[in-house]
């Protein structure tokens, strides 16, 4: 699948914000894949189709999860957290798709895992620092980012963390392991 084909199913699937919000993700991607020496064009498509079932009713995506191999204690946590697996496994139907590597870096997009690859730490990443992204701490990570590619997405996963904790929302367990994990394993 080249980059226009990934883009045209993508772009049935968003709004144009969040459209735009993917090319974004796509051009950081396609940047840190060549600093850290990724594969380009798995970057790039993994990051095209990050978002793909962000906009999936949720009983569509509850069912999904019930049905499909994708863990079921999602169901307990924040719906928002859903189109990530989601998105993997509609991906895979829908596009075609069927690389591990890129559904798996699809599929952690929002919570990341224990032992994250470099393709899944990519697309975290550049889902966070895409030129479209203006939150508090951005700019922080944009920095790290050029320099030390785990130290910028243990710092994201930081900001994140913070920033649900601030808004006192639930964390699901996993955003937890995946920064332990990140730390543990920073040299
Ligand atoms: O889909 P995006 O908006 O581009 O970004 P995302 O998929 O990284 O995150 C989607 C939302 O999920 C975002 O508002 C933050 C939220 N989120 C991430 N980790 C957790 C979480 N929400 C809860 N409740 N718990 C988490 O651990
Ligand atoms: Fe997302
Ligand atoms: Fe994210
Ligand atoms: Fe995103």
């Amino acid at each position: 699948m080249n980059r226009n084909e990934a883009l045209q199913l993508v772009k049935a699937q968003l709004t144009e914000k969040r459209y735009v919000h993917t090319l974004g993700v796509a051009e950081s991607a396609v940047e840190l894949a060549e600093r850290y020496g990724a594969d380009i064009k798995k970057a790039e498509l993994a990051a095209i189709f990050h978002d793909y079932a962000k906009f999936r009713p949720k009983e569509e995506m509850k069912q999904i999860i019930m049905e499909q191999n994708i863990t079921k204690d999602l169901l307990d946590y924040h719906s928002e957290l859903w189109h990530a697996p989601v998105g993997a496994y509609l991906v895979e139907q829908e596009a075609g798709i069927t690389d591990q590597e890129i559904l798996d870096a699809i599929a952690y997009h929002t919570s990341g895992r224990i032992g994250m690859t470099l393709l899944d730490k990519i697309v975290y990443l550049a889902d966070y620092i895409e030129p479209g992204r203006s939150f508090p701490g951005v700019e922080e990570v944009r920095k790290l980012a050029e320099q030390n590619l785990d130290a910028a997405v243990i710092q994201a996963v930081r900001n994140t963390i913070n920033f649900l904790m601030m808004k006192k929302q639930v964390i699901y367990p996993a955003t937890f392991h995946t920064y332990n994990d990140l730390i543990k394993n920073l040299k």
